[in-house]
């Protein structure tokens, strides 16, 4: 593809010879680039619509990156980000569109585990991710996404999108909206628990998608969490569950058959010991309300995707017309399979939890 010119706009080594579009986020819109001199670069396009503040996103995310590497002691434990020629993180175009620059890291992320051990690999990260942030000055984090996992204010837009219909696609999903409004009294269970007092306020990552982890391709160790736009105060339940919707599931977040898609409760248990193994600062009920942070991301990603395809495809980056509605019955037939196995998942819990806290 033929170089964009904002490419060009940071300090890179070298001057950009190649660019081609990478990875496969829903959100952001990310190229790698080379230059001249061997050296390769992530680029990304911020997306506007999701992030009305770009320029309080890379803040988070430089001061949360240096904030690991000063911690750890090592430079390659988080993203570096790159300034542009002007001096700034976060670089505005001409057309006013936001754009960033990390250094690229020289390994592989999945879209589903391989084995066992990657999943606990990603848990180890990601648990580790969150213990490390445990005393990050969080009153210095702008808060990115108000409300971001509050179900019961997700289940408020959802109803907000049914009465509106304004892509006059209700009619269409009829099931998945019926099948999600029945959950939505268990669906603000962790967040009442908030409000009461019963569960803490962590600096949590809040996106802890597989694919959001790096891996070294020879040791398949964990390098660095990446995608930190939502780095924000939240419930460590929200990002243990995050993870089990997408890599604990048997196929991916939009197959098209839902009957494809089950809990492997084998990687719902090694995740679960992977994750208590580095958060190591859980408190009891933290830990007991984990099965709830897997069903309930579930359910909130499952109705946000149903709101969105009610809304015309204004959020997530979709490949087709159906692209919402088939994500968001997939993601409602693993509530469905975690309610089923409802009692396997707390006893593993509270089984693993036995043996490594
Ligand atoms: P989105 O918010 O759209 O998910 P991400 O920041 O997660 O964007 O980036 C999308 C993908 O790009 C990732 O899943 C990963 O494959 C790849 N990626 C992002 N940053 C880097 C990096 N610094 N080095 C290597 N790959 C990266
Ligand atoms: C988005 O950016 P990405 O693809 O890692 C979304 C998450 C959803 C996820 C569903 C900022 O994550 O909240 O869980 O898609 N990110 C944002 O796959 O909304
Ligand atoms: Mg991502």
């Amino acid at each position: 593809m033929q170089i964009p010119n904002q490419a060009f706009a940071f300090q890179t080594q070298g001057t950009p010879v190649q660019c081609v579009e990478y990875g496969n986020g829903h959100i952001n819109r990310t190229l790698l680039v080379t230059t001249d001199t061997g050296n390769r670069y992530i680029l990304q396009r911020i997306n506007k619509y999701v992030f009305q503040e770009p320029v309080k996103v890379v803040a988070n995310g430089k001061a949360v990156t240096d904030f690991l590497r000063e911690k750890t002691g090592n430079p390659n434990s988080a993203l570096h980000f790159l300034p542009a020629k002007t001096g700034v993180y976060c670089y505005m175009d001409p057309e006013g569109e936001y754009w960033r620059m990390y250094d690229f890291v020289e390994a592989f992320c999945l879209e589903a585990p391989e084995s066992l051990a990657d999943f606990y690999e990603s848990a180890v990260a990601f648990g580790t991710f969150q213990h490390l942030l445990s005393d990050y000055p969080v009153s210095t984090l702008y808060e990115i996404i108000p409300n971001f996992h509050n179900t019961v204010d997700r289940f408020r837009q959802l109803k907000e999108a049914i009465c509106a219909d304004q892509a006059g696609r209700k009619a269409s999903a009829e099931p998945e909206i019926a099948y999600a409004l029945a959950q939505e009294e268990i669906g603000g269970t962790l967040q009442r628990m908030l409000e009461a007092g019963q569960l803490p306020l962590r600096v949590t990552h809040n996106d802890t998608k597989l694919n959001n982890v790096l891996l070294d391709a020879e040791t398949r160790k964990s390098l660095c969490v990446i995608d930190l736009d939502t780095v924000m105060p939240g419930l460590s339940a929200f990002d243990f569950g995050d993870s089990i919707r997408f890599g604990a599931a048997t196929t991916k977040e939009d197959d098209p058959d839902p009957a494809n898609m089950k809990l492997d409760l084998a990687r719902f248990e090694a995740y679960t010991r992977g994750f208590l193994t580095a958060a190591t600062a859980l408190t009891d009920k933290e830990v007991q309300v984990l099965p709830y942070g897997a069903l309930i991301m579930t359910l909130e990603v499952g109705i946000r995707f149903l709101a969105d395809y009610l809304n015309g495809d204004v959020y997530f980056r979709t490949a087709y017309p159906e692209h919402n509605l088939v994500r968001s019955r997939t993601q409602l037939a693993l509530v469905a399979d975690m309610l089923s196995k409802w009692e396997q998942m707390n006893e593993i819990v509270a089984q693993v939890a036995k043996e490594v806290r």
